[in-house]
């Protein structure tokens, strides 16, 4: 079934839901307030959204009344958020906004000719903002759906409701003369899939511990279609964009090339002075000496001036290899104390003055970067959704240089506070337990937020590791309960001891010897992300002696060890 059945089929489902979800919203839905200059910035509620126990499903939600603008304008900046009903924003390390994509399913897209993506969020919570003037233009008439994936981290429902701020100009009124319109374009190193995630793997890609994607992956596309190149259907300039990576994100980087094109900017050379070598002093004396001297303080200057011209020249030269330049890298900037391991970070999108033209028949192409030496990061992503008008002139990357730093697009958000890592323990060392059952070849079964039998956090003889023969293998099955509850859970390796308290950076998938099942869980249709498809898990029958202890990805409270003897 194509991406674009599968959206439709999901969107009749939502629509249902929604059916549901409205008779109990009671509570206002926006919330405006009066900028300068005509803009008015309003905060539209959408839910409440009933969230389950421990989900972290892949949902839909159509926006109707008032979750959306009532009249035509231009959206010109839009800010997300996670909420209480209070209106309080709850700690990431509770529930995360795994990601949020507002469609306009009265567009195409235009990388993908299936519903338009206009806007899209992460856990890192991404302002998208457009450079004065411009703005995506708002049709009242168009239906939107909100594609989200909220991941509750606890056994605790929740009621929530995802907002989104925006800075809107009314149609007609005098701040929107001269608006010009912006297209998203949805770069992504896994465009088109309903859930466009790839696996990071420790030590994988360079020796200086850095993984990019897909260069860097064995056979990124086997279909054999470079999922991450857009070929450019119209001459435009591009205005923004902004990099979504996952926790162990460094950047994502956007390219052009242009058939026939190469490097046409500043030629800078290297300033003869440069390599003039000042008077010797030796054997020189009096008069002869201080007029060296003198000499050499004035060689000096000239040759300071000319290195800062030369500099500054080279610092204007735009990155062309070929007929290839890039455009922008949008770094993750961390927060987060213990570096790159958790959402405690924002991304850092392009200034104002990008403006980067391109024509027609260009191709566009993302990448993203991954640290690869601290641990493994399954089900990555790297997107960047760019935004581009038409009819306006800019820069020319091929001369000029457009990949300058960008810009911190939010500081830290208090909701990342709760680390992790710390004091107190969720359980003892495994290592130093007395053995366990010996595994009788029964799968374990995970229940209740345990690995049941192989959960160290259990009081007494239960909290021991179970023991297998070096060779063989453990299986974990899932609850029916969990199946049907949609609680999908991991067997993720973590360090040893792996019982530091629960936080966004702790535990992370840092086992010595790594393992990981994935999400366990299936659903019913043709979509199963983002489970595996398998309700059930294999340790690897090829671990040396020794306990390992891992921990649920969806669920980092949950730990677990076994031991092979
Ligand atoms: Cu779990």
């Amino acid at each position: 079934m194509s991406f674009r059945r599968f959206t439709f089929a999901l969107l009749l489902v939502g629509a249902a839901l929604f059916g549901l979800a409205s008779a109990s919203a009671e509570l206002p839905s926006s919330s405006v307030r009066y900028l300068d200059d005509g803009v008015q910035r309003i905060t539209y509620r959408i839910g409440p959204i009933d969230v389950t126990p421990g989900q972290n499903r892949i949902a839909y939600r159509p926006l109707f009344g008032a979750e959306k603008p009532a009249v035509d304008g231009w959206l010109t900046r839009l800010k997300p958020d996670l909420v209480n009903e209070d209106g309080s924003v709850p700690l990431s390390s509770k529930v995360m906004f795994h990601h949020g994509v507002w469609l306009n399913l009265s567009r195409k897209d235009a990388t993908t000719g299936s519903f338009e993506r206009f806007y899209a969020t992460g856990e890192e919570k991404t302002i998208t903002s457009f450079p004065q003037g411009f703005g995506y233009q708002y049709k009242a008439s168009d239906t939107w759906l909100l594609n989200h994936m909220i991941h509750n981290l606890t056994p605790q429902p929740m009621k929530l409701y995802a907002t989104y701020t925006v800075d809107f100009i009314p149609a007609g009124t005098p701040a929107a003369e001269g608006m010009k319109a912006v297209t998203p374009i949805w770069m992504d190193v896994e465009n088109g899939g309903i859930y466009p995630v790839f696996d990071v793997f420790r030590d994988s890609g360079g020796k200086d511990g850095k993984f990019t994607y897909p260069d860097d992956a064995g056979n990124p596309y086997p279909s054999g279609v470079e999922k991450n190149k857009w070929t450019v259907d119209r001459d435009g300039v591009l205005v923004a964009t902004a990099g979504h990576v996952h926790t162990g994100g460094l950047y994502t980087d956007l390219y052009l090339e242009r058939d026939g094109a190469k490097y046409a900017g500043p030629k800078c050379v290297r300033p003869p002075v440069l390599k003039q070598k000042p008077v010797k002093l030796r054997g020189r004396k009096g008069e002869a000496r201080r007029k060296a001297l003198k000499r050499n303080r004035k060689l000096a200057k000239r040759k300071a001036k000319a290195r800062k011209r030369y500099q500054s020249c080279l610092d204007r030269q735009p990155d062309v290899e070929g007929n290839k330049v890039h455009l922008f890298r949008s770094k993750a900037h961390y927060f987060e104390p213990a570096g790159p391991v958790s959402w405690d970070m924002a991304m850092l999108g392009t200034r104002d003055d990008w403006m980067v033209e391109v024509k027609k028949g260009d191709v566009l192409s993302t990448t993203t970067t991954y640290e690869t030496k601290i641990a493994s990061w399954p089900e990555s992503m790297g997107i960047m959704v760019a935004y581009m008008a038409e009819g306006q002139t800019g820069n020319d990357p091929y001369k000029r240089k457009v990949d300058y730093p960008g810009i911190l697009i939010h500081g830290h958000y208090p909701e990342n506070d709760d680390h992790g890592g710390k004091l107190p323990l969720v359980g003892p060392d495994a290592t130093s337990l007395p053995d366990g059952v010996a595994y009788s070849g029964n799968p374990l079964t995970i229940s209740d937020y345990f690995y049941q039998g192989a959960d160290f956090r259990l009081p007494g003889a239960s909290g021991r590791p179970p023991v297998v023969p070096k060779g063989q293998s453990i299986k974990f099955q899932l609850s029916d309960y969990d199946l049907q509850n949609e609680v999908w859970h991991s067997l993720t390796s973590c360090k040893a001891p792996c019982n530091k308290s629960t936080g966004i950076a702790y535990p992370i998938a840092d086992g010595e010897f790594q393992f990981e099942s994935g999400q366990m869980g299936t659903l019913p249709g043709p979509n199963k992300a983002p489970t595996v498809d398998r309700t059930w898990w294999e340790t690897p029958g090829d671990l040396p002696k020794g306990t390992y202890t891992f921990f649920c990805r969806v669920h980092p409270l949950m730990r677990g060890a076994f031991r092979v003897k």
